[in-house]
């Protein structure tokens, strides 16, 4: 398959195990984030509220655990393929679109440069009185307290908060015109993210799904490569 010719718009769509080869921590296999971790005490709103310290602690460890990691070969080749095919005169970004579940910064790293991060950034911070989001890559966060007096929260989309209409908008748009979806290691429980890989099955796009197990919605993709991302996606991209 000689995806740099074969199909106009390519949208990746990633999650927790995509970033596993990395060194980042999964949600829910073994040694996943939410085995170890009660989410409710270190990553929701009420936690937040009740106690923003503590939560900024469990942050700042994984921005550290984070930031020692390193994009793998995966990560490399996503981003090379938007560069290549845009390079072939084959559109904005080569027609290459990540929509991401993570919040590792790592397909940025890796230099891909139109990303929808489904679920926020451990790299960005706001304050929701002020309504200000901004980058952030201090090393523990120097202040955890915006200049107007309130806590800074990390800009993630916690359990029980709502995506940003925008990204979620513009994922959609992405999924549906796509004419490949690539979908690396995501366990599809999470909504709504989870409902997004139908938009690309109904529109008729080619759909493979790169993970070592078979997923919930395995069943509707048309190809499995039942592999580590690092593995497959050099096999997918014929290298
Ligand atoms: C919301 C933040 C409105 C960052 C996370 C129906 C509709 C809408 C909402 C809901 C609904 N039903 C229930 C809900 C509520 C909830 C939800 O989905 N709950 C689940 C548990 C049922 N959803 C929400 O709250 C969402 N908000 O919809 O707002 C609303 C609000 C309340 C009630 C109704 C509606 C917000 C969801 C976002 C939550 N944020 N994390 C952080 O703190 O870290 S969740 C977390 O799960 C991460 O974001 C993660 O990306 C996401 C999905 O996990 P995966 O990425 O798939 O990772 P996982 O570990 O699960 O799996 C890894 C996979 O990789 C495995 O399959 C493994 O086999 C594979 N793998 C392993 N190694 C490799 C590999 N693959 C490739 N290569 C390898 N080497």
């Amino acid at each position: 398959m000689n995806l740099m010719l074969t199909y106009p718009r390519i949208v990746f769509f990633t999650g927790a195990g995509m970033s596993k080869e990395s060194g980042v921590p999964t949600y829910r296999g073994e040694g996943g984030l939410w085995k170890e971790y009660r989410y409710q005490d270190y990553a929701c709103q009420s936690a937040f509220e009740n106690n923003p310290e503590a939560v900024w602690n469990f942050h700042d460890q994984r921005r550290a655990v984070t930031a020692a990691c390193q994009p793998h070969v995966g990560h490399e080749l996503i981003a090379r393929l938007a560069k290549e095919r845009q390079a072939a005169g084959r559109g904005t970004n080569g027609g290459v679109t990540v929509v991401t579940q993570n919040i590792d910064g790592m397909h940025q790293r890796a230099g891909s440069e139109i990303v929808y991060e489904l679920h926020g950034s451990l790299w960005r911070v706001r304050c929701d009185s002020c309504c200000e989001v901004s980058h952030n890559l201090e090393l523990p966060l120097r202040s955890r307290v915006h200049h107007c007096g309130n806590f800074l929260r990390p800009d993630i989309v916690w359990f029980g908060d709502s995506l940003s209409r925008s990204t979620l908008t513009k994922a959609v748009d992405a999924i549906s015109r796509c004419s490949l979806f690539v979908s690396i290691g995501t366990s599809g429980a999470v909504y709504p993210a989870a409902r997004l890989p139908l938009h690309a099955i109904e529109s008729g796009a080619a759909c493979i799904e790169i993970n070592p197990e078979s997923t919930p919605v395995s069943q509707h993709y048309q190809q499995h490569l039942r592999g580590p991302a690092s593995v497959m996606l050099p096999q997918l991209l014929g290298l």
